[in-house]
């Protein structure tokens, strides 16, 4: 049975399956090579507030669209800057699926899709099933929330956001709208109820490492000087951003980040070029050599995704005795979903012992107020996670043609998201490809998977914990039992079926969206009731 799963595995270690024909090989090799660097090099170049000519990349770009205080004007030419950079690949990614799919075939599936679809310990059909089943378990509090965001923006954007219909997908604090929670500020339910800026103080630590290494400076600092030492500054505070996430690692019991891992990482952008700034972790050579490549920046969703990036790792640390083809996560959604699992412990009580804010409410109101913060990333995320494989199964079995590949990607978004392009697209655009997972052929569905499986296993750790109150007012934090039952899910790699793994550590052998909705409880009867007597639905 070892040797039959072993095989199993073997299938699909690789999500781009090589052809055997050499020729083909190579184009697949290339067209990915060239995708993910054209994603990496993506520039907006336009004329900026001073009239001259500027460049941005994808992170610069980011912080217009993600600041609620940024005009709408400012946000949609950000918006259509970064979707332009997708343009030169959408040839690219038509050639990409013909040997991809040859290569699914030669291996005895239907298509890359099918091949993909495999990976969880059932036929792909019962899978795509799963995958409806667990979303129509959350989605009535994605319509809610929805409805609610729809309204006060309304109020805010009234040119710009209908009071029914689609939200316009630039409004919403994030490049993709994948997670919302950038705007909190404007559609918090109870305003200055409740301290959650973490990342203002974030920001002030990355300030006084500046000024400490500007103290450290001997003579007068020329601005290439001030660069180096703000450079330096900024590496400071990744460093200490990973700390606090180790440190929460560590105090389940789990080992130290090996030296190599602080030495051989990439916690900051470099100064002289160009990177895939998108966060990754990486076990090198499988026997520990451990790292991140992520370009830290002090804000409280950075914080987040080295916790999320750490908990690759320490999957890595965990399974690395087994033999190799068992190194994997459970199902590539376990992986995805252990490091925020570690997240959600980060509560407003738990900011505030580690110095991140200054004042914990426990009234009402605040509870309101941070189920709000956290259901704008975790919930609305959900029907995202779902559709990025909807468009690639749809293109890979051909019911996407090439001449439709944004028309079905946008039919997508509208059905599942509820959201609009700002301004009319047209088939020249490709904008599936400026998401980072469409170039660099990462299958996405796994995310969708983590969004519901953290919260089964933040419910298990919080029982473990003996934990009675509120389940969102729960944290982990330095429980050694917790860390000890995790390490040992963590330790079974992809041994045995995922079910066995979840078994280990929850006591239950099915994926189940129950402990999501359990723990947004207060949110969603809130929104019962401001939600009534709006228009619901788009
Ligand atoms: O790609 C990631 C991680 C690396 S595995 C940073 N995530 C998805 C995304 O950014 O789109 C984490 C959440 C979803
Ligand atoms: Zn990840």
């Amino acid at each position: 049975a070892k040797t039959g799963r072993s095989i199993k595995l073997l299938k699909l270690l690789t999500s781009m399956p090589a052809p055997s024909d050499a020729g083909k090989r190579e184009e697949l090799a290339k067209i990915a090579a060239k995708m993910e660097a054209n994603y990496g090099a993506g520039k907006w170049c336009h004329e900026g507030a001073t009239g001259n000519q500027e460049c941005l990349s994808l992170q610069q770009i980011e912080k217009i669209i993600d600041d609620p205080e940024a005009s709408p004007q400012a946000r949609a030419d950000a918006w259509a800057g970064w979707h332009e950079t997708a343009r030169p690949i959408r040839k690219d990614y038509q050639r990409f699926v013909e040997p991809a799919n040859e290569g699914a075939r030669e291996q005895g599936f239907a298509d890359a899709g099918e091949l993909w679809r495999s990976g969880y310990d059932m036929s792909p059909t019962e899978f795509e099933a799963e995958t409806e089943r667990l979303w129509s378990q959350v989605e009535p509090l994605y319509d809610q929330l929805h409805c609610y965001v729809r309204a006060e923006l309304h109020e805010q954007y009234p040119d710009e956001v209908p009071a029914d219909g689609l939200i316009p997908s630039h409004l919403l604090g994030n490049m993709w709208a994948q997670q919302w929670s950038n705007i909190y500020p404007e559609v918090q339910p109870y305003p200055g109820v409740g301290d959650l800026d973490v990342s203002s103080a974030l920001q002030k630590r990355r300030n006084e490492a500046y000024k400490k290494r500007l103290g450290e400076f001997n003579g007068q600092p020329t601005p290439e000087d001030l660069a180096e030492i703000g450079h330096q500054a900024d590496a400071d505070s990744s460093v200490a951003m990973t700390k606090i996430a180790e440190d929460f690692y560590t105090s389940l019991g789990m080992p130290e980040l090996p030296e190599s891992f602080w030495k051989k990482s990439l916690l900051t952008q470099p100064r002289d070029r160009d990177v895939v700034c998108h966060a990754s972790a990486w076990d090198v050579d499988m026997e520990g050599d451990v790292r991140i490549k992520m370009c830290i920046e002090p804000d409280e969703e950075q914080l987040y995704t080295i916790h999320h990036e750490l908990g690759h790792i320490y999957y890595y640390l965990a399974y690395n005795d087994l033999p190799p083809l068992f190194q994997t996560g459970a199902h590539d959604g376990f992986h995805e979903a252990i490091g925020d699992t570690i997240t959600l412990s980060l509560t407003p009580q738990h900011m505030k012992t580690i110095g991140l804010i200054d004042e914990v409410s426990e009234d009402e109101h605040a509870v309101i107020n941070s189920q709000m913060k956290l259901a704008l990333d975790k919930i609305v995320f959900l029907p995202w996670g779902k559709l990025v494989d909807q468009w690639r199964w749809k293109v890979f079995s051909g019911e996407i043609a090439p001449e439709d590949y944004n028309r079905g990607w946008w039919e997508l978004r509208e059905r599942y998201q509820g959201v609009a392009p700002p301004m009319a697209r047209n088939e020249q655009d490709f904008d599936p490809g400026a998401k980072y997972h469409i170039p660099g052929n990462t299958p996405y569905t796994r995310y969708f998977l983590a969004r519901i499986l953290q919260f089964q296993f933040y419910k298990a750790a919080c029982d473990q914990a003996g934990w009675e109150g509120p389940l969102h007012r729960c944290s982990f934090y330095g429980n050694k039992e917790v860390g000890e039952k995790l390490n040992a899910m963590l330790e079974m790699g992809a041994s045995k079926p995922w079910p066995d793994a979840l078994e280990a550590f929850t006591g239950s052998r099915e994926m189940s969206g129950k402990a999501m909705m359990e723990y947004f409880a207060p949110l969603k009867e809130w929104l019962d009731k401001q939600n009534a007597g709006k228009p619901s639905g788009w």
